[in-house]
């Protein structure tokens, strides 16, 4: 297991390398190149410009999160093709130089969605929350810009500005796309990619929808144990794996986290796990909290527990904190509350450890 961090190159980030590197037992970054537009081949230069500078700093860039999919790919348009040949090269541009994991999501226009990225708690600290009758009393339009203008500048992945002026007519393709066509989609997609992620030892790991429920029409696959079974069948290389992300999945509460892990970690198809706490309100509200499992609803000592008894070699990062400290940061990836996420986190697996 590998203890990583979420962090953004071109100082589009608060956190520097330097910080990271003395966070005890973090070995590396799961980074992205914010500048190239989706759909664009990334050049072995670009990655290993910043990737020279990852390890400069003495961690690793192992991990890239995300390359995002093209929205043609997605709506299985005849334009994928040439989309999906750029992603062919990415993938071996990212093998060769070195980066082991690739996390990517496949959700129809939006990446994930709040409410509110500062609702404020009892102690003082502000979180990333989601109130289901917010969202949908807004339009698509409103969330984007409420959640791009509350961003402190700093650019949120799965918002970037280029696809807002598109969104609505995107948002309107799918309404008439059944589910089955959308899962013929990532299926035509896997198909034409998994060879290159074997070939160049790239892990593919896709991450949840989040929430995991339908918003604004747009159909969800990535939801919950059933459709990620039908998912990992579609094909079954080991290369065709997961993110588990603890906070998007376990945003349903009929969602058995530590038994998910444990299913799939022992399949050896979770590749990078996303480890957060989130606390329910009523059923489709809920504050993302802080770490400890007292903290939310999940178990955290039950979810890594499943990954260590499977025998979990992939990447953990500690998943969104809480701003804490009068932090200025990206909302959810402040340094103190993820940096105190993993320490917690390194804690349990040691005592696992020595427990054996
Ligand atoms: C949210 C992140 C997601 C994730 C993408 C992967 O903070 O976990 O944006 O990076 O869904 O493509």
């Amino acid at each position: 297991m590998k203890m990583i961090l979420r962090w953004f190159p071109y100082g589009d980030d608060s956190v520097t390398l330097k910080q990271i590197r003395q966070i005890p037992g973090v070995s590396g970054v799961a980074a992205m190149l914010p500048k190239i537009p989706v759909g664009e081949i990334w050049s072995v230069e670009q990655i290993t410009e910043v990737r020279d500078e990852v390890n400069a700093a003495g961690l690793e860039m192992e991990v890239i999160e995300s390359v995002n999919i093209h929205e043609d790919i997605k709506k299985g348009l005849p334009t994928r093709d040439k989309y999906i040949a750029n992603y062919q090269r990415t993938i071996k541009n990212l093998g060769e130089s070195g980066v082991r994991c690739l996390c990517y999501n496949f959700m129809p226009v939006l990446d994930w969605a709040r409410s509110d990225l500062e609702h404020s708690q009892p102690d003082g600290s502000t979180v990333l929350s989601y109130r289901h009758k917010e969202v949908l009393a807004l339009n698509p339009a409103d969330l984007a810009g409420s959640i791009i203008d509350n961003a402190h500048g700093y650019s949120m992945p799965g918002w970037e500005p280029e696809r807002m002026p598109v969104m609505a007519a995107d948002i309107e393709f799918y309404q008439s796309m059944t589910t089955e066509q959308y899962w013929y989609n990532m299926r035509y997609f896997l198909d034409a990619v998994i060879p290159y992620a074997e070939k160049y030892d790239v892990k593919l790991a896709i991450h949840p929808d989040d929430p995991p429920w339908p918003i604004f029409g747009l159909p969800k696959v990535i939801t919950n144990a059933e459709n990620i079974r039908t998912f990992l069948a579609l094909n079954n290389s080991p290369y065709n794996g997961l993110t588990l992300c603890t906070g998007s999945l376990g945003s349903d509460l009929n969602n058995d986290i530590p038994s998910i892990m444990r299913e799939f970690s022992g399949e050896k198809r979770i590749h990078f796990a996303h480890i957060r706490n989130i606390k329910h309100s009523a059923p489709k509200d809920f504050d993302e909290s802080a770490h400890l499992s007292k903290c939310g609803d999940l178990d955290m000592f039950a979810i890594v527990k499943a990954l260590f008894d499977t025998g979990f070699e992939g990447y953990i990062r500690p998943d969104h904190g809480r701003m804490i400290w009068d932090e200025k940061a990206r909302p959810g990836y402040g340094l103190y509350d993820r940096a105190l996420g993993s320490q917690y986190l390194l804690g349990i697996w040691e005592a696992l450890e020595k427990g054996r």
